[in-house]
Protein backbone atom coordinates (compact mmCIF):
# COMPACT_ATOMS: atom_id res chain seq x y z
CA UNK A 1 0.00 0.00 0.00
CA UNK A 2 1.67 3.15 -0.99
CA UNK A 3 1.98 6.07 2.04
CA UNK A 4 2.38 9.10 0.67
CA UNK A 5 0.71 10.57 -2.26
CA UNK A 6 2.40 13.34 -4.72
CA UNK A 7 -0.16 14.78 -7.19
CA UNK A 8 -0.19 18.05 -9.10
CA UNK A 9 -2.29 19.48 -6.26
CA UNK A 10 0.21 19.35 -3.71
CA UNK A 11 2.51 22.07 -6.28
CA UNK A 12 3.09 25.16 -6.44
CA UNK A 13 5.46 26.95 -9.28
CA UNK A 14 7.47 29.74 -8.96
CA UNK A 15 7.78 32.56 -11.55
CA UNK A 16 10.02 35.67 -12.10
CA UNK A 17 8.41 38.53 -13.86
CA UNK A 18 10.62 41.14 -15.06
CA UNK A 19 9.71 44.99 -16.19
CA UNK A 20 9.81 44.76 -20.25
CA UNK A 21 8.18 43.69 -23.69
CA UNK A 22 8.89 40.82 -25.04
CA UNK A 23 10.78 39.21 -22.80
CA UNK A 24 11.86 35.39 -22.28
CA UNK A 25 15.12 35.30 -20.73
CA UNK A 26 17.31 31.98 -20.05
CA UNK A 27 18.71 32.07 -16.14
CA UNK A 28 22.49 30.34 -16.89
CA UNK A 29 21.95 29.03 -13.61
CA UNK A 30 18.40 27.64 -13.82
CA UNK A 31 17.92 25.82 -16.97
CA UNK A 32 14.48 25.56 -18.12
CA UNK A 33 13.69 28.91 -15.83
CA UNK A 34 13.51 31.85 -17.36
CA UNK A 35 12.51 35.90 -16.71
CA UNK A 36 8.92 36.90 -18.57
CA UNK A 37 7.89 39.87 -18.84
CA UNK A 38 3.75 40.12 -18.08
CA UNK A 39 2.39 39.01 -21.46
CA UNK A 40 4.69 36.10 -21.74
CA UNK A 41 3.94 35.39 -17.83
CA UNK A 42 0.63 35.01 -18.56
CA UNK A 43 1.79 32.92 -21.63
CA UNK A 44 3.55 30.62 -19.27
CA UNK A 45 1.03 30.58 -16.36
CA UNK A 46 -1.45 28.80 -19.03
CA UNK A 47 1.24 26.18 -19.58
CA UNK A 48 1.20 25.46 -15.62
CA UNK A 49 -2.27 25.04 -15.33
CA UNK A 50 -2.81 23.22 -18.23
CA UNK A 51 -0.20 20.90 -16.55
CA UNK A 52 -2.82 20.51 -13.62
CA UNK A 53 -0.50 23.01 -11.60
CA UNK A 54 -3.35 25.44 -9.66
CA UNK A 55 -1.10 27.97 -7.94
CA UNK A 56 1.62 30.64 -8.84
CA UNK A 57 4.36 32.00 -6.48
CA UNK A 58 5.93 35.25 -8.18
CA UNK A 59 9.03 37.09 -7.95
CA UNK A 60 9.40 40.52 -9.55
CA UNK A 61 12.63 41.69 -10.92
CA UNK A 62 12.04 45.86 -11.09
CA UNK A 63 13.46 48.00 -13.61
CA UNK A 64 14.76 50.01 -10.60
CA UNK A 65 15.99 49.71 -7.20
CA UNK A 66 16.79 51.87 -4.52
CA UNK A 67 17.90 51.74 -1.22
CA UNK A 68 14.18 50.99 0.42
CA UNK A 69 12.69 48.67 -2.15
CA UNK A 70 9.97 51.11 -3.29
CA UNK A 71 9.59 49.31 -6.33
CA UNK A 72 7.73 46.30 -3.36
CA UNK A 73 4.83 48.21 -2.63
CA UNK A 74 4.00 50.38 -5.70
CA UNK A 75 0.76 49.76 -7.02
CA UNK A 76 2.24 49.91 -10.21
CA UNK A 77 4.71 47.92 -9.17
CA UNK A 78 5.94 44.57 -11.83
CA UNK A 79 4.44 42.59 -9.23
CA UNK A 80 0.73 44.11 -8.84
CA UNK A 81 0.73 44.62 -12.49
CA UNK A 82 1.42 40.78 -13.17
CA UNK A 83 -1.15 39.87 -10.52
CA UNK A 84 -3.70 41.90 -12.46
CA UNK A 85 -2.71 40.80 -15.77
CA UNK A 86 -3.10 36.83 -14.38
CA UNK A 87 -6.31 37.47 -12.55
CA UNK A 88 -7.56 38.93 -15.85
CA UNK A 89 -6.62 35.99 -17.70
CA UNK A 90 -7.11 33.23 -15.63
CA UNK A 91 -9.39 34.25 -12.41
CA UNK A 92 -9.16 30.48 -11.61
CA UNK A 93 -5.23 30.71 -11.30
CA UNK A 94 -4.02 30.96 -7.12
CA UNK A 95 -1.58 34.00 -7.23
CA UNK A 96 0.56 33.82 -4.49
CA UNK A 97 2.59 36.99 -4.05
CA UNK A 98 6.10 36.41 -2.52
CA UNK A 99 6.59 39.23 -0.11
CA UNK A 100 9.78 40.80 0.44
CA UNK A 101 12.93 43.64 0.24
CA UNK A 102 15.07 42.05 -1.35
CA UNK A 103 14.44 42.07 -5.00
CA UNK A 104 13.53 46.02 -4.85
CA UNK A 105 16.34 46.84 -2.42
CA UNK A 106 19.60 48.67 -4.43
CA UNK A 107 21.32 46.10 -1.34
CA UNK A 108 19.74 43.31 -2.03
CA UNK A 109 18.66 43.08 1.54
CA UNK A 110 15.29 41.71 2.84
CA UNK A 111 14.82 44.86 4.76
CA UNK A 112 15.38 48.08 5.34
CA UNK A 113 19.43 49.06 6.08
CA UNK A 114 20.61 50.73 9.45
CA UNK A 115 23.74 53.50 8.56
CA UNK A 116 26.16 50.71 9.62
CA UNK A 117 24.68 48.33 7.38
CA UNK A 118 23.01 46.19 9.50
CA UNK A 119 19.12 45.02 8.99
CA UNK A 120 16.84 47.24 11.01
CA UNK A 121 14.14 44.72 11.92
CA UNK A 122 11.18 46.88 13.34
CA UNK A 123 11.55 49.90 10.68
CA UNK A 124 11.23 46.87 7.78
CA UNK A 125 7.77 46.13 8.99
CA UNK A 126 6.40 48.57 7.87
CA UNK A 127 7.62 48.30 4.18
CA UNK A 128 6.78 44.69 4.33
CA UNK A 129 3.14 45.41 5.15
CA UNK A 130 2.89 47.95 2.63
CA UNK A 131 4.01 45.89 0.36
CA UNK A 132 1.89 43.11 1.40
CA UNK A 133 -1.65 45.54 1.28
CA UNK A 134 -0.11 46.43 -2.40
CA UNK A 135 -0.21 42.69 -3.63
CA UNK A 136 -3.40 42.47 -2.01
CA UNK A 137 -5.34 45.14 -3.17
CA UNK A 138 -4.02 44.06 -6.69
CA UNK A 139 -5.57 40.53 -5.88
CA UNK A 140 -2.84 38.51 -5.05
CA UNK A 141 -4.75 35.02 -3.46
CA UNK A 142 -2.20 34.78 -0.59
CA UNK A 143 1.33 36.68 0.29
CA UNK A 144 3.93 34.67 1.07
CA UNK A 145 6.83 36.82 3.66
CA UNK A 146 9.65 35.67 2.88
CA UNK A 147 12.07 38.20 4.51
CA UNK A 148 12.42 36.33 8.35
CA UNK A 149 12.18 40.02 10.28
CA UNK A 150 10.42 39.17 13.33
CA UNK A 151 6.82 40.27 13.84
CA UNK A 152 6.23 41.00 10.11
CA UNK A 153 3.35 38.09 10.01
CA UNK A 154 1.23 40.46 12.89
CA UNK A 155 2.62 43.81 11.28
CA UNK A 156 1.04 42.09 8.11
CA UNK A 157 -1.52 40.70 9.08
CA UNK A 158 -2.82 43.63 11.11
CA UNK A 159 -2.45 45.92 8.10
CA UNK A 160 -4.35 44.00 5.90
CA UNK A 161 -7.17 43.64 8.53
CA UNK A 162 -7.34 47.29 8.90
CA UNK A 163 -8.11 47.85 4.96
CA UNK A 164 -10.46 45.01 5.20
CA UNK A 165 -8.55 42.13 3.45
CA UNK A 166 -9.33 39.99 6.27
CA UNK A 167 -9.74 37.19 3.83
CA UNK A 168 -6.60 37.40 2.58
CA UNK A 169 -4.37 34.70 3.98
CA UNK A 170 -0.59 34.80 5.16
CA UNK A 171 1.72 32.13 3.89
CA UNK A 172 4.82 32.56 6.53
CA UNK A 173 8.22 31.26 5.46
CA UNK A 174 8.77 30.56 9.11
CA UNK A 175 11.52 28.15 9.18
CA UNK A 176 13.89 29.59 6.62
CA UNK A 177 17.82 29.11 7.08
CA UNK A 178 20.69 30.79 6.22
CA UNK A 179 21.14 28.76 3.20
CA UNK A 180 23.91 28.20 0.28
CA UNK A 181 21.45 26.66 -1.63
CA UNK A 182 19.39 29.81 -3.13
CA UNK A 183 22.62 31.16 -5.29
CA UNK A 184 20.59 30.16 -8.81
CA UNK A 185 17.69 32.69 -7.32
CA UNK A 186 19.65 35.57 -6.63
CA UNK A 187 21.61 35.31 -10.00
CA UNK A 188 17.93 34.96 -11.27
CA UNK A 189 16.82 38.29 -9.09
CA UNK A 190 20.02 39.82 -9.39
CA UNK A 191 19.05 39.67 -5.14
CA UNK A 192 22.70 38.86 -3.73
CA UNK A 193 23.75 41.09 -1.01
CA UNK A 194 25.92 43.83 -1.75
CA UNK A 195 27.44 43.51 1.37
CA UNK A 196 27.38 41.18 4.09
CA UNK A 197 24.82 38.02 4.56
CA UNK A 198 21.37 37.23 5.49
CA UNK A 199 22.95 35.15 8.41
CA UNK A 200 21.35 38.17 11.15
CA UNK A 201 17.88 37.59 9.57
CA UNK A 202 17.63 33.75 8.48
CA UNK A 203 18.28 31.06 10.29
CA UNK A 204 21.59 28.48 11.19
CA UNK A 205 20.89 25.39 9.61
CA UNK A 206 22.11 23.88 12.89
CA UNK A 207 18.49 24.35 14.89
CA UNK A 208 15.54 22.53 14.58
CA UNK A 209 14.19 23.72 18.05
CA UNK A 210 14.22 27.11 16.98
CA UNK A 211 12.35 25.99 14.04
CA UNK A 212 9.66 24.94 15.78
CA UNK A 213 9.96 28.23 18.04
CA UNK A 214 9.91 30.10 14.98
CA UNK A 215 6.91 28.22 13.07
CA UNK A 216 4.91 28.81 16.82
CA UNK A 217 5.17 32.53 16.79
CA UNK A 218 4.41 32.92 13.65
CA UNK A 219 0.65 30.92 13.95
CA UNK A 220 0.10 33.19 17.19
CA UNK A 221 0.73 36.02 14.78
CA UNK A 222 -1.87 34.93 12.34
CA UNK A 223 0.21 32.58 10.01
CA UNK A 224 -2.06 30.90 7.83
CA UNK A 225 0.52 28.61 6.62
CA UNK A 226 4.21 27.46 7.48
CA UNK A 227 7.10 26.58 5.38
CA UNK A 228 10.44 25.34 5.78
CA UNK A 229 12.77 26.36 3.30
CA UNK A 230 14.87 24.95 1.98
CA UNK A 231 13.32 21.24 1.76
CA UNK A 232 15.35 18.27 1.10
CA UNK A 233 18.27 19.25 3.36
CA UNK A 234 15.87 19.68 6.22
CA UNK A 235 13.41 17.05 6.00
CA UNK A 236 14.01 16.70 9.45
CA UNK A 237 12.80 20.05 10.02
CA UNK A 238 9.73 19.21 7.99
CA UNK A 239 9.20 16.34 10.09
CA UNK A 240 9.15 18.38 13.50
CA UNK A 241 7.22 21.21 12.35
CA UNK A 242 4.36 19.21 10.93
CA UNK A 243 4.68 17.41 13.84
CA UNK A 244 5.09 20.27 16.42
CA UNK A 245 2.09 22.27 15.01
CA UNK A 246 0.11 20.14 12.90
CA UNK A 247 -0.83 23.37 10.99
CA UNK A 248 -0.66 23.55 7.05
CA UNK A 249 3.24 23.28 5.77
CA UNK A 250 4.69 23.99 2.55
CA UNK A 251 8.33 23.55 1.59
CA UNK A 252 10.36 25.31 -0.60
CA UNK A 253 12.24 23.18 -2.95
CA UNK A 254 15.05 25.76 -3.56
CA UNK A 255 17.12 26.79 -6.98
CA UNK A 256 20.21 25.27 -5.71
CA UNK A 257 18.04 21.96 -5.38
CA UNK A 258 16.81 22.41 -8.45
CA UNK A 259 20.07 23.23 -10.60
CA UNK A 260 21.88 20.13 -9.04
CA UNK A 261 19.52 17.74 -10.19
CA UNK A 262 19.32 19.85 -13.63
CA UNK A 263 23.44 19.97 -14.13
CA UNK A 264 23.40 16.17 -13.40
CA UNK A 265 20.88 15.13 -15.66
CA UNK A 266 22.66 17.60 -18.19
CA UNK A 267 25.67 15.66 -17.94
CA UNK A 268 23.77 12.44 -17.86
CA UNK A 269 24.94 11.38 -14.23
CA UNK A 270 21.10 10.79 -13.46
CA UNK A 271 17.82 9.87 -14.34
CA UNK A 272 15.91 13.44 -13.87
CA UNK A 273 12.57 12.82 -13.93
CA UNK A 274 13.02 9.59 -11.30
CA UNK A 275 15.37 11.69 -8.91
CA UNK A 276 13.27 14.55 -9.14
CA UNK A 277 9.54 12.89 -7.92
CA UNK A 278 11.39 10.80 -5.66
CA UNK A 279 13.12 14.29 -4.64
CA UNK A 280 9.12 16.03 -4.50
CA UNK A 281 7.83 12.21 -3.08
CA UNK A 282 10.32 12.37 -0.05
CA UNK A 283 9.17 16.26 0.88
CA UNK A 284 5.75 14.68 1.00
CA UNK A 285 6.80 11.79 3.68
CA UNK A 286 8.33 14.34 5.66
CA UNK A 287 5.24 15.96 6.10
CA UNK A 288 4.69 18.95 3.70
CA UNK A 289 1.03 19.78 2.48
CA UNK A 290 2.59 21.95 -0.36
CA UNK A 291 6.02 22.18 -2.05
CA UNK A 292 6.38 25.20 -4.11
CA UNK A 293 9.58 24.12 -6.82
CA UNK A 294 10.57 24.97 -10.01
CA UNK A 295 9.80 21.09 -11.22
CA UNK A 296 6.29 21.61 -9.95
CA UNK A 297 4.98 21.82 -14.67
CA UNK A 298 7.55 19.41 -15.16
CA UNK A 299 6.36 17.04 -12.53
CA UNK A 300 2.39 17.37 -13.35
CA UNK A 301 3.07 16.22 -16.43
CA UNK A 302 5.53 13.25 -15.25
CA UNK A 303 2.74 12.49 -13.20
CA UNK A 304 0.22 12.46 -15.87
CA UNK A 305 1.99 9.77 -17.90
O1 LIG B 1 14.67 29.22 -4.94
C1 LIG B 1 15.28 29.90 -4.10
O2 LIG B 1 16.50 29.81 -3.90
C2 LIG B 1 14.44 30.85 -3.28
C3 LIG B 1 15.24 31.97 -2.66
C4 LIG B 1 14.40 32.78 -1.69
C5 LIG B 1 13.14 33.29 -2.34
N1 LIG B 1 12.10 33.42 -1.36
C6 LIG B 1 15.22 33.83 -0.99
C7 LIG B 1 16.68 33.64 -1.28
C8 LIG B 1 17.58 34.58 -0.54
O3 LIG B 1 17.64 34.54 0.68
O4 LIG B 1 18.20 35.34 -1.25
C9 LIG B 1 14.76 35.26 -1.26
C10 LIG B 1 14.55 35.95 0.04
N2 LIG B 1 13.54 36.94 0.03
Amino acid sequence: MRETELTASHLIQPLFVTAGAGVREDIPSMPGVQRLSIAELVEEAAGVRAAGIGSVLLFGIPAEKDELGSGAYDEEGIVQMAIRALKESDPGLTVIADTCMCEYTSHGHCGRLRDDGTVDNDSSLELLARTALSQAEAGADAVAPSDMMDGRIAAIRGRLDEEGLTETPGISYSAKYASAFYGPFRDAADSTPAAGDRRGYQMDPANVLEAIRESKLDLDEGADMLMVKPALPYLDVVHRVKEATGAPLAAYHVSGEYSMLKAAAGAGWIDERAAALEALTSIRRAGADAIITYYAKDAANWLDE
